[in-house]
């Protein structure tokens, strides 16, 4: 999708689950979404970045439970543990807020009461699974069962190990209370439902327009063509916003974690002191363009519900949403219990942020499946980063500082321009495909380009030359310093600490962060100053 210059965008990362620490997992989806962002910047987009802490719900819940502490201790603790493993990995929100917050309560309650307004919301009676021993309703993850649809084991709200289908309550077949084990029963009660039916043909023609990766748009569309049912929005938990005029009842939290988006930029606004409605252009006037990045576990509720909800209660609909893969461990799925599962608190502890970003996007193509395992995570690390891009810059660094100790005059090559163009074009191409892997593709295929050219040249023979052959040997210089440059550009969003590194030791002067791709092009300073170069990557066994 190519992003209409004029327009305002915002991007939003899915709201983690505060109820534990952040895994390789968490991070397929914020680690792209943070490159995709500074890309944009680069290209001279207007973006605010959100996300936020998803604080309610049964996996809060359940944790604290199982802890004896309140849901409020389990979401202090790791909101902030999220907030400190974002910034160790530099994925930088313009805000991360937190559903719990006041402007959430409040803004979801007034989509509710508009949603209530305009029709789309009854009530009904409903099974919903009971424990007897316990003497209490079993929300969502209180209770496990067999999937419908697949005969997995699931969850009460979604087959998370099988079909990965969102179910309604009452629809798990062979539902246990997950607190005690026993055997739950159905009871009739009544909630509230949402006219997600009413939907069907608006989301239709929606998703014909829908923006962003084809996994998330043909997947919704498959479940629009089928049956689409009317959606129960309330719980029986005290911990969440309540249904309004109703203090037995909570939504359910895949109600208010989405408005978060909607709160997140109303609060980042206001804390940038713009006046009170200003976070309408982005949610009521359309005059933004939103992104929304998420896992293909999310799709569902992202596609369907959400855009539903948004035109039902009258704001402006996302443009794009951004599917990722899931993550394999060593070709395992995922799991906590089962220990298959990389911390990233461990793995910065190990190792620099960098090469983990790196490692995220070019591992597998977005959409697809990512498998982890240390080997591959080496092998990228020692032969890509280390021996082609650490290379360029060591070698080329080294030769211009002993030889030179500034950038050296002389033109640009054509080839060394058309090389630069062409992986600039390829970058602003993988961006519009989200296809990020490709966009490193891109831009190491200009450090590749960069070594051969050295290599070619032989600046180490012209150096010993005589007069013209030195010329020769400065052009050469200062053309390998214009192509470690543009890498530094094309890779920043990437890779922002190591390429701030490099950038020093080009001894440029300006904010590599700042830097737009416009620079590409522009000549590198002659008779700048060079700094000590430093090897940029260390070989990992
Ligand atoms: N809290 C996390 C998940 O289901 C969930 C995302 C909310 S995004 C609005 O992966
Ligand atoms: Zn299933």
């Amino acid at each position: 999708m190519k992003i209409p210059q004029d327009k305002l965008v915002l991007v939003t990362s899915a709201l983690p689950y505060v109820n534990g620490e952040c895994h390789i997992g968490h991070l397929r989806t914020y680690v792209p979404a943070d490159i995709y962002v500074r890309m944009l910047r680069k290209m001279g987009y207007k973006v605010i970045f959100i996300s936020g802490s998803d604080t309610h719900g049964t996996p809060i819940v359940l944790s604290a439970e199982a802890e004896g502490v309140t849901p409020e201790v389990v979401v202090e603790r790791y909101h902030e543990h999220f907030k400190r493993i974002f910034k160790a990995l530099n994925v930088n929100f313009d805000y991360y807020g937190r559903t719990d917050s006041v402007s959430n309560h409040k803004r979801t309650e007034e989509i509710v009461e508009n949603l209530i307004a305009g029709g789309y919301v009854y009530k009904k009676k409903t099974k919903q699974a009971y424990c007897n021993t316990c003497g209490r309703f079993l929300p969502d993850r209180y209770v496990e069962g067999r999937c419908p649809y697949c005969g997995a084991i699931a969850r009460g709200d979604e087959c998370d190990q099988g079909c990965g289908k969102h179910l309604e309550p009452g629809e798990i077949e062979e539902p246990r209370c997950k607190i005690c084990g026993s055997a739950a029963v159905f009871k009739e009660q009544e909630h509230f439902f949402f006219k997600l039916s009413a939907f069907a043909e608006f989301l239709a023609s929606y998703l014909d327009t829908l923006g962003g990766t084809l996994n998330a748009r043909n997947y919704a569309k498959e479940w629009v063509k089928r049956e689409l049912r009317d959606w129960c929005i309330t719980r029986n938990l005290e911990w969440g916003v309540k249904f309004p005029g109703r203090d037995d009842l909570v939504v359910y939290v895949w109600v208010d974690a989405p408005i978060g988006y909607i709160s997140f930029t109303e609060e980042l606004l206001r804390e940038r002191g713009e006046k009170g409605d200003a976070w309408a252009r982005y949610w009521k006037d359309n005059e933004a363009t939103i992104i929304h990045f998420i896992g293909t576990d999310i799709i569902y509720h992202h596609c369907i519900f959400w855009p539903a909800m948004l035109k039902g209660a009258g704001y402006s609909l996302p443009s794009a949403v951004i599917a990722s893969g899931m993550v394999k461990i060593n070709g395992k799925t995922f799991s906590k219990s089962r220990g298959n599962v990389v911390w990233a608190a461990e793995f910065l502890e190990r190792f620099h942020p960098d090469t983990l970003r790196y490692y995220i996007v070019t591992q597998s193509s977005h959409t697809k499946e990512l498998d982890f395992s240390w080997d591959s995570f080496f092998m990228r690390v020692n032969n890509e980063l280390v021996a082609i891009l650490g290379n360029l810059a060591y070698r080329v660094l080294t030769f211009a500082y002993k030889n030179f100790g500034a950038v050296p005059g002389g033109e640009i090559e054509e080839e060394v321009k058309a090389a630069i163009e062409t992986a600039r074009d390829d970058v602003i191409r993988a961006m519009e495909d989200y296809e990020f892997k490709k966009l490193v593709d891109a831009a190491m295929g200009l450090a590749d380009f960069g070594n051969s050219y050295f290599q070619r040249e032989e600046p180490w023979h012209l150096i010993k030359g005589g007069e013209s052959d030195r010329r020769r040997c400065a052009t050469i210089i200062k053309n390998a310093l214009q192509i470690m440059k543009s890498v530094c550009i094309l890779l920043e969003p990437v890779m922002p600490e190591k390429m701030a590194e490099v950038w020093y030791q080009l001894g440029m002067k300006t904010d590599i962060h700042e830097t737009k791709l416009e620079e590409l092009m522009s000549p590198i300073e002659e008779g700048q100053k060079l700094n000590k170069p430093k090897m940029l990557f260390q070989r990992l066994n």
